[in-house]
């Protein structure tokens, strides 16, 4: 028995490497079930981020994971806590780039912020490929 029966986090997932798989499935050991919220192309616009992988390929990778039990669309910022209600999640974990910035739905799960894969990023991927 995990400690959490079922996990949520958030991400764009383009370009998915090894920094991507390494968060999703540290999050999974620590629930029963992991559900992943992928950002759509028209929510990447908003976050200022340009895709390479469209949504429909990014979320049938995440979804292709032995460790992920569901994927969703993200849509907006403001979705998070009815995504924790509807999908009756006890955890909420991101990558700890994001250190802080969610605490605010400590009130409806757990929040947990694990230390990020140094040395990989899809914008350091991306800059390599433009040499
Ligand atoms: N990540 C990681 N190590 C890396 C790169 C990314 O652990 N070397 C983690 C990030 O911390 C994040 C997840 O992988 O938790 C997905 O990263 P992105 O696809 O860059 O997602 P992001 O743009 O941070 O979107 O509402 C939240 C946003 O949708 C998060």
């Amino acid at each position: 028995m995990k400690k959490y029966k079922r996990a949520i986090t958030y991400g764009t997932y383009d370009l998915f490497h090894v920094g991507h798989l390494r968060l999703l499935k540290r999050i999974a050991d620590m629930a029963d079930e992991l559900y992943v919220a992928v950002s759509s192309d028209e929510f990447n616009a908003l976050k200022g981020k340009v895709c390479i992988i469209p949504f429909e390929d990014r979320a049938e990778i995440v979804k292709a994971l032995a460790c992920v039990k569901k994927v969703i669309r993200e849509d907006n910022w403001e979705q998070k806590i009815s995504d924790i209600k509807d999908n009756h999640c006890d955890l909420f974990a991101m990558g700890d780039d994001w250190e802080g910035k969610f605490d605010f739905l400590k009130e409806y799960c757990d929040v947990v912020y694990l230390p990020r894969t140094p040395g990989i990023s899809t914008t350091d991927i991306k800059k390599n490929l433009k040499k």
